[in-house]
């Protein structure tokens, strides 16, 4: 498996699980760029001994408030996770970036799937994503990481999501990306209430009419946390538990891949709503 690992695993027809790899300095303590890489490396290592498909490396946060951070500061947090999986794994490996220069370094080191929250807005993405042959996972924000979730506005949040992700499909396939390397991902908890975020899942199987595989990320997110609440503290893993619940009624409506912190405990679930899709174990 190496020309299109991404391609190989939707074949197999089972939810495919993305475990999320954050190498930023609040993620892993700051003891320079080396430790860095090294806790991500063991990170990755135990997510895909846990049965994760996918790794998603990413070194800028888009939580609101994060201080953004220059490309050479994201290339020097990335690129050697990427070198050093690349050299250990066969595993499909995912770059969360938005940086046209951080897409073009990471498909040159063998990365298999560009993750954009932005869906390739920024100056420059389209073209380095098109030259980079990869699939690309086009993701729905409204706003920006800095203003968000401040007073987020839809008329009809499904519809306006749809529109957004059919005009970027276009935007791609004008750039000579083919439509079938494309990934779409509603984006919760991106310019969404909790409210938006629920109608988005209640009807995510509404997305499927673009005729793409669908990404959800809802692990750990302030939605599911609201929900389950975080009065009982970590000791009965609430929001564990509720984002695997989220990620069960995501594939079950039809998303292809979850992004999830718990890979274990997701892998488990999914098993059982595959069986039952199959009617068989
Ligand atoms: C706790 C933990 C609270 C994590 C919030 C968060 C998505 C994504 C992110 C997503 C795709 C996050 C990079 C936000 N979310 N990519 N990235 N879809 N495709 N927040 O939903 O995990 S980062």
């Amino acid at each position: 498996m190496s020309v299109s690992r991404l391609r190989g695993l939707l074949a197999e027809g089972r939810a495919i699980v993305m475990g999320v790899l954050n190498v930023t300095p609040d993620s892993f303590s700051d003891g320079g760029a080396f430790l860095h890489a090294d806790a991500a490396r063991e990170h990755a290592f135990r997510m895909l001994s846990s049965g994760a498909d996918v790794i998603d490396i990413g070194g800028e946060s888009t939580r609101p408030g994060a201080a953004a951070v220059s490309v050479q500061a994201e290339m020097d947090r990335v690129l050697p996770v990427i070198e050093v999986l690349r050299r250990e794994t066969d595993a499909c490996l995912s770059v969360d970036t938005s940086t046209p220069e951080v897409m073009s370094a990471a498909a040159d080191l063998g990365c298999d799937l560009i993750n954009d929250v932005r869906a390739l807005a920024r100056p420059g993405a389209v073209a380095a994503a098109a030259r980079s042959g990869l699939p690309v996972c086009l993701m729905h924000m409204q706003g920006q990481p800095g203003d968000m979730q401040l007073n987020p506005v839809y008329r009809d949040v499904v519809a306006e999501v749809a529109d957004f992700l059919a005009g970027r499909i276009g935007v791609c396939e004008t750039a000579g990306i083919s439509r079938d390397l494309l990934l779409i991902d509603p984006g919760f908890g991106f310019g969404k209430t909790p409210a938006h975020n629920l109608t988005l899942l209640h009807r995510l199987g509404e997305l499927g009419v673009l005729g793409l595989p669908i990404l959800v990320g809802l692990s750990r997110k302030s939605t599911i946390s609201k929900i389950v609440g975080d009065s009982n503290g970590t000791a009965a893993n609430t929001l564990l538990v509720g984002s695997v619940v989220g990620a069960v009624l995501a594939v079950w409506q039809g998303a292809r891949i979850v992004r999830v912190h718990d890979v274990a405990e997701t892998v488990a679930a999914l098993k059982v709503v595959q069986a039952v899709q199959r009617e068989g174990v």
